[in-house]
Order: C-alpha cells, then structure tokens, then sequence
C-alpha cells in the first residue's frame, strides 16, 4: 500500500508535477533495492525532459583564503585553530596571481570564519577581481560568513551583501546549510548559525537580485525524512523569494574526524540525487559535485537526475582534507571524456548556467 503511494509519486514526479509533500515523503517508500531503479529513472526522466542530454560543467577556480575558522564544526577536516600547523593563509596578490594564470570564467570563495580575511579586506579582494578581471564571474561568501560579516563590521545583512554586490561579487555558494534538521546541528556544528538565519541570509539576497545556490550536507546520520523535509524547506523557500539556482548535495567525507559514520554509499548518493530532482521542482539545476562524490559516481549522477557536473575547480580544498580521493582538480577534455562516457553532451557553461561561447578560444 505504501508502496503504492511511492510508485503514484514517481509517475508524477516523472513528468514533471509537483509533489505535494506527502508524496514526496512517500519516495521513500520505493527506496527498498527492489525499486531503487524505477527512482533513477523517474529522475532521469525528469531532466530529460528539461535538458535533454545535454550536461554542464564550467571552467573554474576554487579560492579558499584561509581555513583559520572558530566555528569548529565536527565534520569539518578543512577548518583549522590558528595556531594548528595545517592553519594558513593565502594573501590578495597571490590569490590574483592564481586567477591571471589559469584564467577560470568562475572564482567560488570561501573560507572560515575568523579575523584574518575581515570584511574589509574581503571586500577589497572582491574589488580587486573585478577590476583586474572585468569578466570573471565571481561566487563568493557563504551566508555563514555574510553572517559573520554582519557581526563583526557591525552592518546589516542587506548592507554587507549591498557593499559586496557593489565591489563586483555576482552570487553566493550553497555552503553552510548543512541538513536543517536542529537535533543534528545540537550536536555537531552547535556555532554555525541556524538554519532560519541561513534561509533568511539567502532570502535577503534574493530581494536584491543576487542569485545563490543552496547545499545539503549528508550521510552523518541523517534520516531519509530529514533529507526530504530539508529539501521542501527549500522548495518553500524558492517559492517565497525564488533566487536559488542551484542545488548540490554534499555526501559526508569522514576522513580522520569526529564523526564516526562512513558516509554516504554510492546508491545512497544517486537516490539523493534523484529525489532532490523529483520534489525541488522550483530550482533549475541539480548538481553531481565530483569532489565528494567520486568522480564515477557524479557521472553516473547525471542519470539520476543531475544537469551539472560543477567545474574544473583547479584545487579543492574542503573535501581533500577531509580525506576524499578525487583528483584535486580536473583538466577540460577529462571532464568532457567522462561526461560522453555517460552518453551525455558535455557542454561547458559560465557562471550564469549559460552555455559559454567559444570559452577561451574554444
Ligand atoms: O558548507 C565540510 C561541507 C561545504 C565536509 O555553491 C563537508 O556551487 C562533506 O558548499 N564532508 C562547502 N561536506 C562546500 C560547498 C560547495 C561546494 C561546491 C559547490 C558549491 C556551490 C558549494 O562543504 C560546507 C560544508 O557543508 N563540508 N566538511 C565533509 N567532511
Ligand atoms: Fe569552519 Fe565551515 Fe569548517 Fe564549519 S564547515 S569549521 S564554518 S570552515
């Protein structure tokens, strides 16, 4: 009978219809191994029928300024106590000299939460980007930090995230969400602020037109029902201020921290995808993030519903210190190799989501 709920979900979800959140909480019902298959390919349905074959991925650079942080969340392996020998901390004429070579069509910033990279100095980085680099697309600052932005200059949310629009910043990450789920945040990321200061940091940014994407961190012990209410949260979010773009979940990278889980299996990050594809109806991309989920496994993503493989990245720092075992970064014509093995068309894109034109002479 339950069963039965899931299945009527899927058919809808497969061609494209709101669930309402019943049945999106009834998907979980076809997670059995029995009908694991009928999830993926309801999803893949789903975003065929938005974008065909077709799979984005951009040419990219990660910059993560410092990874001095107070917040000591449990799972983190990147941040790091100021006085601990991996703590470090990049300065504005190297990290410009970084974006000159390689030339990304994207920088994603993001860092800790400390009083090393101030919001001035922040905002003086942002600045010297966008005047060095006039067609960078810059993504920069997680609510956590506008947040800590916030506090530290003594501003509000709106001005701080006006000062960075105004100093050439184009849109925000999804980091910091983590899975809004509050018995969870209690025990492992108590510092980080809530999940209703995340939704409404994201929901200010929207009412001034910036775009940003949203995260969900799993695979720590959350529960299926947590997932989907975290999703819907979103969706009714997106429905209130609709400025997220994207959507990545982020399966949990024990390596050699606090948290003694495996994270997530391989079909566990496929049906994560597939569920975020049927029940977030409202936001336009779904994201594999390769860094943490393999680079197989984010490929095999885009036929459980994911449109986007993220980028290049050039050096990821967030899940390589937590032990993941991707590559660090990734050359084009690999990216591209591994979307066609899928039997999807690679097709690179700028910050936008827009297919790019003749990227770099290409
Ligand atoms: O907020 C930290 C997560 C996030 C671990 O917006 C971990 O385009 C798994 O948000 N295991 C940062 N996750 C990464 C992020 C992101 C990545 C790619 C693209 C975008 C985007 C955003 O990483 C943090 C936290 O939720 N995280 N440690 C870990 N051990
Ligand atoms: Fe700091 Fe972010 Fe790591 Fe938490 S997840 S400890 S806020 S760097």
């Amino acid at each position: 009978m339950r069963t039965n709920d899931g299945k009527r979900a899927l058919e809808k979800g497969a061609g494209g219809e709101r669930l309402n959140a019943e049945e999106a909480h009834a998907l979980v019902q076809v997670l059995s191994p029995d009908h694991l298959h009928a999830l993926g390919a309801a999803a893949f349905k789903n975003r065929c029928n938005r974008y065909g074959l077709k799979a984005t991925y951009i040419f990219n650079q990660h910059i993560n300024p410092s990874n001095v942080c107070s917040l000591a969340c449990a799972f983190c392996n990147y941040g790091a106590a100021s006085d601990a020998p991996h703590a470090y901390s990049l300065d504005e004429a190297e990290i410009l000299e970084s974006v000159a070579t390689l030339e990304p069509s994207e920088v994603h910033i993001v860092g800790g939460i400390n009083d090393i990279w101030t919001f001035e100095r922040s905002l003086q980085l942002i600045q010297s980007l966008r005047e060095r680099f006039p067609d960078l697309f810059i993504k920069a600052f997680t609510a956590v930090e506008v947040a800590a932005f916030a506090r530290s200059s003594r501003q509000s949310i709106a001005d701080v995230l006006a000062a960075l629009t105004a100093a050439g910043m184009n849109a925000m990450p999804g980091g910091g969400a983590e899975i809004f789920a509050a018995r969870l945040r209690a025990k492992y990321w108590r510092n980080k602020i809530s999940a209703h200061e995340w939704l409404e940091i994201h929901q200010q940014a929207h009412a001034m037109g910036i775009t940003t994407n949203a995260t969900m961190l799993f695979g720590i012990g959350d529960r299926w029902d947590e997932r989907v209410a975290h999703m819907l949260t979103l969706r009714e979010c997106q429905a209130r201020s609709g400025g997220f773009e994207c959507f990545i979940p982020l399966p949990f990278q024990p390596g050699g921290g606090n948290i003694s889980t495996a994270g997530p299996s391989v079909a566990e990050i496929l049906a994560v995808l597939a569920l975020a594809r049927l029940i977030l109806d409202n936001i336009p991309h779904l994201k594999a993030y390769w860094p943490m989920a393999g680079l197989e496994t984010a490929a095999a993503g885009l036929s459980w519903g994911a449109d986007d493989m993220d980028g290049t990245i050039k050096e990821e720092k967030v899940a390589h210190m937590a032990g993941a075992r991707t590559p660090i970064g990734l050359a084009r014509r690999k990216m591209e190799e591994t979307i066609s093995l899928g039997g999807f068309e690679a097709v690179e894109r700028d910050g936008w989501f827009k297919r790019q034109q003749q990227a770099n002479g290409r």
